[in-house]
């Protein structure tokens, strides 16, 4: 079955960055997930321009970048500059006045569009950005933190999205507390990509490169 694994790089270890970036790569790693945040939008500041940038240049893989902060209009240009065509960035409509406004720069700067969808977001509140978008990040934890628990209420939502993604041509990634039952039940349904962080893929005994390939090797 083909779905996207994506490395949520909060949970990477920052004393040895470089490596970190290089094992996920040669562990089969899909591309890096960069979350950005600025301590308004989320009580938290995890990642900030910088960390980006330094990942941008050591990865040949392509980046996700998922913003948390409030107007990225304001800001988006900062990121846009070091990322490269087929990297995505996702904005949280909520924290812009006119969430499509930053959807069309992201497109301008032959990126992919994409929009993260929080727990307690319905989908019909973003309903004309779905045919804007390539891609919708369902939270399954509120944002702002690594090792939250599973809100078991987002499945419903989820199964909406699905009967929406062929006609208005999006594709849905999961993002927050990942584990290898949600992606048994999620990916055959039609979910194109994960997030891993501390639930499956970070602070194990095993090697990246053991963790993904069993992954790979789920039995659906
Ligand atoms: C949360 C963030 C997520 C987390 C990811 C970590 O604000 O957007 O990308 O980094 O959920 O994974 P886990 O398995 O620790 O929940
Ligand atoms: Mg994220």
């Amino acid at each position: 079955m083909q779905f996207e694994l994506t490395a949520s790089m909060m949970c990477a270890n920052y004393g040895r960055l470089e490596q970190e970036v290089r094992d996920l790569e040669e562990g089969g790693i899909d591309s890096f997930h960069i979350d950005i945040m600025d301590g308004r939008y989320v009580p938290n500041y995890a990642m900030s321009l910088n960390d980006m940038r330094y990942i941008a240049g050591a990865a040949a893989k392509p980046l996700d970048v998922h913003l948390m902060v409030e107007h990225p209009n304001n800001t988006i240009e900062l990121f846009i500059k070091y990322l490269r065509p087929g990297d995505t960035i996702y904005i949280h409509p909520e924290a812009e006045y006119h969430p499509s406004t930053t959807l069309q720069k992201i497109i301008n700067a032959d990126l992919v569009p994409g929009i993260a969808i929080n727990p307690g977001t319905s989908v019909e509140t973003v309903m004309e950005m779905l045919r804007i978008v390539k891609k919708v990040l369902v939270m399954s934890v509120n944002p702002g933190n690594a090792g939250q628990m599973y809100l078991p209420y987002v499945g419903k939502k989820i199964t909406k999205l699905l009967s929406l993604k062929e006609d208005m041509e999006f594709e849905i990634y999961w993002d927050g507390a990942c584990s290898a039952d949600k992606i048994l039940e999620f990916a055959p349904k039609g979910v194109k990509g994960f997030v891993l962080g501390t639930t499956l893929l970070f602070g194990k005994k095993q090697s990246y490169g053991e963790t993904l390939q069993n992954i790979r090797e789920l039995k659906f």
